[in-house]
């Protein structure tokens, strides 16, 4: 699958390169494209942001280094353009699915100071997306969200041993606790069922646990 990102400060996706995303990376599985806004400035002095018409605090990204980077990225409008920002709709685990159906791939426009041009989003932007309640600096940090939580449902990029299948949101619910060894650490047992080799107690155990913490922490989710 194909991200094509679009950003003012490249830097913040080296991370890229690490764990599970950077080895899909690797084999080809994941194609990541990251494109500095500012290589498309026809301004001398490079710049990307100018003051907001009607006043106020802080800058806002020009539209036309970023509309000239997305036509030259994307230019028969392949991709699905979204735009990280609060105003978008929630990231949720059946978006996040529905965005990993997305054959040609993502675009993933990063903006930085106070917000973009709107004629931007007019013009370019397919759907506006947000990873939660709250203000950052910059879209980039979204957009590794966005990455991360997608990838893990193009194929290859997990192994057998990690699934989609039993996880939190896979079910609705919060996921059951997990142990491994040793059976008791600092006097703390695991619990006897996972060890009595019952698949069917351990199942109806793990269900149990999943209802229990999500009625305790997440009552909103059984709705
Ligand atoms: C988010 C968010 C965000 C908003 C970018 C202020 C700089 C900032 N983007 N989900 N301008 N939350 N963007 O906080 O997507």
């Amino acid at each position: 699958m194909k991200f094509e990102i679009l950003t003012i400060f490249p830097e913040y996706f080296g991370v890229l390169s690490q764990s599970l995303i950077g080895k899909a990376i690797r084999e080809g599985v994941l194609d990541v494209s990251v494109t500095n806004i500012r290589d498309y400035s026809k301004d001398k002095h490079s710049r990307t942001d100018d003051y907001p018409y009607g006043g106020g605090a802080g800058m806002v990204m020009t539209p036309d280094p970023v509309v000239s980077a997305i036509e030259a990225v994307d230019p028969d409008h392949k991709l699905k353009r979204v735009y990280l920002s609060p105003k978008g709709k929630q990231l949720k685990q059946k978006l996040v699915e529905e965005l990993a159906k997305e054959e040609q791939g993502l675009l993933l426009l990063c903006g930085d100071y106070e917000g973009i041009d709107e004629r931007i989003i007019d013009l370019c932007i397919d759907e506006e997306i947000s990873i939660g309640d709250y203000v950052l600096t910059g879209g980039e940090l979204p957009a590794l969200v966005l990455i991360n939580a997608v990838a893990r449902y193009v194929d290859g990029v997990l192994g057998s041993s990690e699934s989609t299948n039993e996880e939190s949101f896979s079910n609705g619910l919060l996921e059951y606790p997990h142990y491994t060894r040793p059976a008791v650490y600092r006097g703390l047992k695991v619990p006897e069922v996972l060890q009595s080799g019952n698949h069917g107690e351990i199942a109806k155990w793990r269900k149990e646990q999943s209802l229990r913490i999500t009625k305790e922490r997440r009552p909103d989710l059984l709705n």
